[in-house]
């Protein structure tokens, strides 16, 4: 009898915040394998913010997701059935399929999983495009340098987690984050070893925030969120000041984005400062020695990160609407089986 396969598809483009019903869950056989080909048993799905861009009918860095059809997004899983004999039953491979409970593959769209390096789902974790971008999107945007001042934003989340620790390691001092609850405040500097943190949604004086942790201004800067916050960095930059566009995930679900800097634009001027965007397949040649470096930095443990595992593929509608609400304590991930 052929297996069950659950599919999330999207049921409607999400108006501002995505809710339950702009999915749906619906079963149909899994795949069969064919000549050349493997089935995967999905085992951990990641959701992620970009995701949210690709409900919107705009195409910006990657098509639309089509409304109807299954969400495709970053997954790793276990072979269960091979035709293909470069890849064998028992092997965990991570690939796009996403929000399922099986796909084949020719081994073409997945990559293979070192499950002794560490456990599988860090393969879309720390060790996957979540922590590629904490490690290039630092190091190759803001080029720390030892004694720069540092601030992240969205520093406790699957990717600014791991920032703060870079930086600590290039020897950034302070290293300042900012997050959406105190609790993640308290994370941030026991368990990730931040100087300072501070609560966004209770301290709005954001200019006042900036100015009392970098008196002489912000040397590195790295970006998850955008709006007021990022009006208030630029406007405090150190001279050269480096800063690293990751995201801005407060304009995500907004009907009507927010004007960007205007007022504090011309700081960069007078700051003579760089400001770089990156989406991070850019430095997809570089992955293997940035995946050995932080694989290295956890077994020595100068890096660790936090991941937040809900249960159930049914729950992944839920998972990734609490991730953009900010309820997520790391990285957000979904284990199926
Ligand atoms: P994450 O931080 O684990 O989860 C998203 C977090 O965003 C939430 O936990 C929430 O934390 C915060 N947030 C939600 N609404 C916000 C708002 N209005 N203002 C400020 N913060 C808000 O997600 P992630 O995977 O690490 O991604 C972080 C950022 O990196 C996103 O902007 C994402 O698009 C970007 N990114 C970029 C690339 C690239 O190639 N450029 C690759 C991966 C990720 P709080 O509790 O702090 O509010
Ligand atoms: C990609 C480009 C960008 C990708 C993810 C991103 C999964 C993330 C961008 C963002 O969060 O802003 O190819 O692949």
């Amino acid at each position: 009898m052929s297996k069950l396969n659950r599919v999330l598809t999207l049921a409607a483009r999400p108006i501002g915040f995505p809710k339950e019903s702009d999915f749906n869950l619906i079963e149909e056989p899994a795949p069969t394998p064919g000549d050349g080909q493997f089935l995967i048993k999905t085992r951990f799905v990641s959701v992620d913010p970009y995701m949210r861009g690709r409900m919107n009918a705009e195409r910006s860095y990657a098509d639309p997701f089509e409304v109807g059809k299954p969400i495709s997004g970053g997954s790793v899983g276990e072979i269960i059935e091979s035709n293909n004999n470069r890849f064998k039953v028992g092997d965990f491979v991570h690939g796009m399929w996403g929000w399922q409970d099986y796909a084949v593959s020719n081994g073409g769209d997945v990559y293979p999983v070192d499950s002794d390096l560490a456990p599988i789902q860090t393969s879309i974790g720390v060790l996957g495009m979540p922590g590629m971008t904490a490690y290039f999107g630092f190091l190759e945007i803001c080029k720390p340098k030892p004694g720069d001042t540092a601030f992240i934003s969205g520093a406790a989340g699957a990717v600014g987690q791991l920032v703060g620790q870079i930086a600590k390691i290039k020897g950034c001092s302070p290293v300042v984050g900012s997050c959406g609850s105190d609790e993640k405040v308290e994370f941030l500097i026991k368990d990730c070893g931040y100087d300072a943190a501070f609560n966004y949604k209770t301290d709005t004086d954001y200019p006042a925030k900036i100015r009392e942790f970098f008196p002489n201004g912000v040397d590195c800067y790295f970006d998850n969120v955008g709006g007021g916050l990022t009006d208030a960095v630029f406007a405090n930059l150190a001279q050269f000041a480096q800063v690293s566009i990751c995201g801005m995930i407060s304009q995500y679900n907004l009907e009507k984005p927010e004007m960007g800097p205007r007022a504090s634009y011309g700081a960069l001027l007078v700051r003579e400062a760089s400001v770089r965007g990156f989406l991070v397949p850019q430095f997809g040649a570089q992955f293997p020695q940035g995946i050995w470096q932080m694989a290295e930095w956890i077994k020595e443990g100068r890096i660790t990160y936090r991941e937040d595992i809900v249960e159930g593929l049914e729950n992944t509608p839920r998972a990734f609407i609490r991730m953009l609400n900010g309820e997520n304590r790391g990285k957000q991930l979904i284990k199926v089986s």
